[in-house]
């Protein structure tokens, strides 16, 4: 398995997040990957080694999947940030007001002069800072999916991109649950492009992958899978329940298979091959897999149960498709097991692949 991992993704280091009424502590922090990236080398899979891209074709994949107003106000976020007030380039960015959508009479059509309404336009909530560094990370991130898309479409049974931030909740022109660029949607698209005629995503971390969800919504070449906690109380809320079954020409190109908190692994991998057997219904020829590793246990933000020995296993069942796949690293914040988690899951994959 060949993995690309992110040199530019220290560079995003938000401080602090809005929780439930007070600032804590981020959770989705640089050491994150340094842990993931200690184990690869403990347990080497194959190769590991930053991507090479070039610019302009990496900017032409990024704006497959997302729209040329969100990435211009990206690209310009934090020089727009420091421009309304000195004193910002020592503070992230969050928002802290929003139009909703259309439904509330606001309008999201007209961009605001004023940068801080311009965050709240293209962002979902206020968990999500941007700093100085994020859109050079995002784009590392987003160039270890391409690298890693275009590895399997060269004939890899398996790649990793190792990145952050995580990209599963970003939206063709949103931001939010720590995402900015949406790396699994973009490896996707790179297959689609590459000649794959269908692909499917099967989305394994806790929280609903909903901007992969809504990038992909109206499309039949795309099948979007998600395993997560049941939105009815879990983030992200507003999206993920299991009458989603896409719209348009992608009607029944959508599966949601939402789980109440607690769930454990044995329902846990029962569901797993619920979605299997879609990926398999559908006929895909390449997997993409958001690997979000906050389905453990000692996670400090999330409700299943599961244990470091039951990702070994999960690779394993991913492996049984027998579909070359790419893997995109989401979530996970036990940040002492996410090393282990992760490796245990691609090892499990590679050995029985
Ligand atoms: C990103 B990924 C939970 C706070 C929710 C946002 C979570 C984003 C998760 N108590 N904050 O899917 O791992
Ligand atoms: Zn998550």
């Amino acid at each position: 398995m060949k993995t690309f991992h992110n040199p530019h993704h220290a560079g995003h280091a938000g401080q602090q997040e809005m929780f439930r009424g007070r600032m804590v502590p981020c959770h989705e922090v640089p050491a994150r990957l340094d842990f993931v990236l200690a184990e690869m080398q403990r347990r080497p899979l194959g190769p590991l080694t930053p991507p090479a891209v070039d610019d302009a074709t990496l900017d032409i994949a990024i704006a497959r999947v997302h729209s040329a107003r969100y990435l211009d106000f990206l690209a310009r976020a934090w020089d727009d940030w420091v421009a309304m007030e000195p004193a910002n380039a020592q503070r992230d960015a969050l928002p802290s007001v929003w139009p909703l959508s259309s439904r509330h009479g606001f309008r999201n059509d007209v961009l605001p002069g004023n940068f801080a309404a311009r965050l709240g336009l293209f962002a979902f909530d206020s968990g999500s800072p941007l700093t100085a560094g994020t859109w050079a990370a995002a784009r590392g991130g987003a160039a270890c999916a391409l690298a890693a898309a275009n590895a399997v479409a060269q004939g890899e049974r398996s790649a990793f991109a190792l990145t952050r931030p995580p990209g599963h909740h970003a939206g063709p022109d949103f931001l939010g649950g720590y995402c900015f660029l949406n790396n699994a949607a973009i490896a996707a698209q790179a297959l689609r492009d590459a000649g794959h005629a269908r692909v499917a995503v099967l989305d394994v971390d806790y929280h609903h992958g909903n901007g992969t969800q809504t990038i992909f919504y109206e499309r039949p070449d795309v099948l979007t899978v998600s395993i997560h906690g049941d939105p009815a109380t879990e983030y992200p809320f507003f999206l993920g329940h299991a009458d989603e079954r896409g719209a348009g020409e992608g009607t029944g190109f959508n599966l949601n298979l939402p789980l109440p908190r607690g769930t454990g692994f044995a329902s846990w991998r029962a569901t797993l091959d619920t979605a299997l057997r879609a990926v398999r219904d559908f006929g895909a020829s390449a997997l993409v897999v958001p690997m979000g590793l906050d389905t453990f246990e000692g996670d400090p933000i999330s409700g299943f149960t599961l244990q470091s020995a039951d990702y070994a296993a999960i690779g394993a069942a991913l492996a049984g498709a027998g579909l070359p796949a790419v893997f995109t690293f989401e979530g996970g914040y036990a940040v002492d097991e996410v090393g282990t988690n992760a490796v245990n899951l691609l090892e499990g994959f590679q050995q029985a692949s």
